[in-house]
């Protein structure tokens, strides 16, 4: 019993300390061109900060629908957009001052 009582709160830690990393990790899609120099500044700005992301290539169609999508959830009709934990966010230096909170928080 006493073996128990002793490992048990040290288990409770384990569980906890994992939870919070798994929170601390955010997930992040960059919709995109590669060709974009606002997209390769955030690029930029998540190689710099080790962030891992995902790239998402857009149409440089505005009515196709990944497009309509981002224009609607983000109100900016330009790229880059990031999805940030599933809020997207329009304009390069909005991002960037986004992701610099990230790796500080
Ligand atoms: N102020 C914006 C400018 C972004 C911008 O002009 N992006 C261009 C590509 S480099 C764009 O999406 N243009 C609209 C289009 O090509 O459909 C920012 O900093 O994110």
């Amino acid at each position: 019993m006493e073996g128990i009582l002793t490992v048990l709160p040290s288990l409770l830690g384990t569980i906890t300390i994992k939870e919070e990393r798994e929170c601390a990790q955010s997930m992040i899609t960059l919709y995109q061109f590669e060709d974009c120099p606002y997209c390769a500044m955030v690029r930029a700005v998540l190689e710099d900060l080790e962030i891992p992301y995902k790239k998402a290539d857009v149409s440089r169609d505005k009515s196709d629908p990944v497009r309509k999508m981002l224009l609607l959830k983000s109100g900016v009709g330009t790229v880059p957009v990031a999805e940030i934990n599933g809020e997207f966010i329009g304009e390069s230096a909005a991002i960037i001052e986004c992701l610099k909170k990230l790796k500080v928080g």
